[in-house]
Formats: C-alpha cells, sequence, structure tokens
C-alpha cells in the first residue's frame, strides 16, 4: 500500500475544495452479484436495461487493470425550499440536483489533478462520473464517505445525502479507508414518503417504482405502467427532503448549483408550450439537456393529463 501516494492525493482534493473522500479497493465479482442478482436485473424498466450488461457486475471485464478507487462526494445542497409545498401551489417540480451546473463536468474537473499525477508516477487513472458501469455508492460505502441509508442513497452524517459521486479508477494500492456503520436505525421517514412505494426499508430500491426511472431516463414516449408524476417533472427529492440527515446539510461552495433562470418550481405551462429555442438555452449545461427539450414535453403532458383525471374524478364524485 502506498502511504505517501494516499497523502499527496488528498493535498490535491483539499485543494480542490472536495471535504469528502475516501479509497476503496475494487469490489469482485462475486461481491456485486449479490446486488446485482438476477431477480433485481429482471425487474428493470427498459430504461434501465444496460445496467445488465456484464461489466456491471465485474468492473475489470471494462478496466482490466483497475484495483482501488479514489471516492469523492460533491455537496449540491442550496438555499432553495424544498418540493411539498411548491408542488401542492400547482407547480412544477426540477429536481434540486439538475437546478444548476452539469455535475458531471465540474466534478471531472475536480479529479484531473489527481488523474495528472497518478499518470505522471506511471500509473493508469480514468476518472469516472456516472460514466463507467462502477457502482458508484457501493464504493463510496467502501471507501468510508458514508452509509447507505434507508432511502438507498450515500449519507454521510455530517453533509446528508444531497452528494454527487465521482471517482478515480487506477491500478495504485492506495491505503484503503474504513467503512461507516449504517445510523438510520429505526427511522423510516423515506419509505413513508416515497409515494410509489419504490423503497424497501432496507437501503434497496425497486427502480420500477422510482418516477426517476421514467421522468430522468426514459426515451420515448412514457409507459402507462409508470407511477404518477404527482407534479415531479424531472427527478424526485421526496425520499432525501423526508431524511433527517438532510435537515442540517451544509450548503455546496459551488454557486453553479442553485437554481438556473426558470428552473426553480416553473409553470408547468413554460414545458407544455413554450418555444423549443428559449428551453435549450434554459437546459443548456444542466443535467437537464441529458432530458432534452422533448423528453420535458412528454413528462409535462404526462403531469397535465395526470391533473385533467383528477379534476374529472373530483367533478363526478361531487
Ligand atoms: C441507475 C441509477 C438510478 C436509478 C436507480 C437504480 C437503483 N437500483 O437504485 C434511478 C433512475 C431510479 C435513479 C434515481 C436517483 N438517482 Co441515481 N444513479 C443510477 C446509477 C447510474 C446506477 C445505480 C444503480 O443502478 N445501482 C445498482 C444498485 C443495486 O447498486 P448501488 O447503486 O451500489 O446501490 C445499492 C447498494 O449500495 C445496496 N446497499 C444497501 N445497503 C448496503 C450496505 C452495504 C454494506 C453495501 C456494500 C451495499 C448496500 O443498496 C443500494 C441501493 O439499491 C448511479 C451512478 C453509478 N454509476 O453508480 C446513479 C446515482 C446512484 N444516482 C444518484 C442520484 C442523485 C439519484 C437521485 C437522487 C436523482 C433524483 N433526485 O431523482 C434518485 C434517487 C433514488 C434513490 N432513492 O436511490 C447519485 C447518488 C448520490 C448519493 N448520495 O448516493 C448517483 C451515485 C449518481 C452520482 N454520480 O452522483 N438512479
Amino acid at each position: 500500500m502506498d502511504e505517501r501516494l494516499t497523502r499527496e492525493i488528498k493535498e490535491l482534493l483539499a485543494k480542490e475544495g472536495i471535504k469528502v473522500f475516501g479509497f476503496a479497493p475494487l469490489p469482485s465479482p462475486g461481491e456485486l452479484e449479490e446486488l446485482l442478482c438476477s431477480d433485481y436485473l429482471d425487474s428493470l424498466p427498459d430504461s434501465l436495461s444496460y445496467m445488465k450488461k456484464p461489466a456491471w457486475r465485474d468492473p475489470r471485464l471494462f478496466l482490466s487493470w483497475a484495483r482501488s478507487a479514489v471516492c469523492v462526494a460533491l455537496p449540491y445542497n442550496t438555499t432553495r425550499e424544498s418540493s411539498t409545498e411548491h408542488i401542492s401551489k400547482g407547480r412544477a417540480w426540477i429536481s434540486r440536483y439538475a437546478w444548476g451546473r452539469d455535475y458531471h463536468d465540474l466534478l471531472r474537473m475536480k479529479l484531473k489533478p489527481v488523474r495528472s499525477l497518478l499518470r505522471a508516477l506511471g500509473f493508469k487513472a480514468k476518472i469516472a462520473v456516472d460514466s463507467f458501469p462502477v457502482l458508484e455508492r457501493t464504493l463510496a460505502q467502501r471507501a468510508g464517505l458514508g452509509f447507505i441509508g434507508n432511502n438507498g442513497l450515500l449519507i454521510n452524517p455530517d453533509f446528508g445525502s444531497y452528494l454527487f459521486l465521482g471517482e478515480v479508477l487506477t491500478d495504485a494500492e492506495l491505503l484503503h479507508t474504513e467503512p461507516l456503520a449504517m445510523m438510520c436505525l429505526d427511522c423510516a421517514k423515506c419509505v413513508s414518503a416515497c409515494p410509489s412505494g419504490a423503497l424497501t426499508g432496507n437501503g434497496r430500491v425497486k427502480p420500477s417504482l422510482c418516477v426517476s426511472s421514467y421522468n430522468v431516463e426514459w426515451k420515448g414516449e412514457l409507459p402507462s405502467s409508470a407511477p404518477l408524476f404527482a407534479g415531479r417533472l424531472y427527478g424526485c427529492d421526496l425520499c432525501q427532503e423526508a431524511c433527517p440527515y438532510n435537515r442540517s446539510a451544509p450548503l455546496s461552495d459551488e454557486k453553479g448549483f442553485e437554481p438556473g433562470a426558470g428552473l426553480f418550481a416553473p409553470e408547468l405551462n413554460f414545458f407544455l408550450n413554450g418555444g423549443a429555442e428559449i428551453m435549450e438555452t434554459l437546459i443548456k449545461r444542466t443535467p437537464l439537456a441529458r432530458r432534452g427539450v422533448r423528453g420535458l414535453r412528454l413528462s409535462a403532458e404526462r403531469i397535465r393529463r395526470e391533473c385533467q383525471t383528477k379534476s374529472e374524478e373530483t367533478e363526478l364524485s361531487s
């Protein structure tokens, strides 16, 4: 284990303003098989079928040389309120993580100095931020960045769960950090807060019931089997808003995560009828760009239809 190199990496991360980091060995294929078992893979909605590729169960099929991961977490909490009060006033909701600058680019930038150091010393190194078949929560948990909460997310006891995860995968043997104990105890606020029953209560998520599998990941027309969107245009924050660890979560140092113009609790109408060009401009360089204008319109249509059905039902019953 390279103690000196581990220390140098810590110094580089601190210079980049990264406060939550650690080092983990890459899991062996057998360890991942349990998490990505056939029952789980068979239950995936079409939007996540990419997780069935063998490399997810064995990252070494993809990066045969990788031994360790430098894991980091970047807080994205901002001063703005949570979703419930806005949705109840008829506004659409865009998840907190998608309000501002795309975290993929930002995290990659912060991880580049570590990659350069490793490469300069003759090691192999690749940056991963949602870009490789690696289970980032499991790696972060192993690296001691936090524990997997009942909401399935990595929770850091000081920073909560509004965290983006990223890694540098390398063949260097780094000094690994110790995992933290699970601290949710018997709290199940997130489980009760999830309107579609996507949380099993033991840190596992049922992706086919999580609204994000549809309003973030779905390509094309939405299936009728999708859970109610209930105002959620992109992503969902309910299981995180209910979490006591997020009540006093420190604010992010990154001002770029504050909501961009028109993205905080927007009028649904804008996404139904707004011009494509102005929408493109608003979502540019945010995580929403991945869904694109067409995807956002389809979600907005879905919300409008749900509202119509609800008011028709109310009329019938009165
Ligand atoms: C596919 C995906 C989704 C799918 C869900 C798939 C799933 N099973 O959870 C959907 C589209 C639903 C989704 C939703 C969201 N996602 Co997502 N997603 C991913 C992605 C690309 C892969 C995750 C995955 O499928 N893993 C399969 C499961 C089986 O493995 P896992 O992720 O390691 O997590 C499990 C294990 O840790 C296990 N576990 C439980 N207890 C224990 C204990 C121990 C000791 C161990 C080892 C493991 C373990 O349970 C966990 C949950 O199933 C990752 C990026 C990546 N490459 O990892 C982002 C990622 C997990 N997502 C992220 C985010 C932010 C979200 C949302 C909050 C976005 C939003 N606001 O809508 C929601 C949260 C939903 C939730 N409660 O989990 C972040 C999570 C950050 C964090 N603090 O944990 C990630 C890491 C992206 C990133 N780079 O920051 N996501």
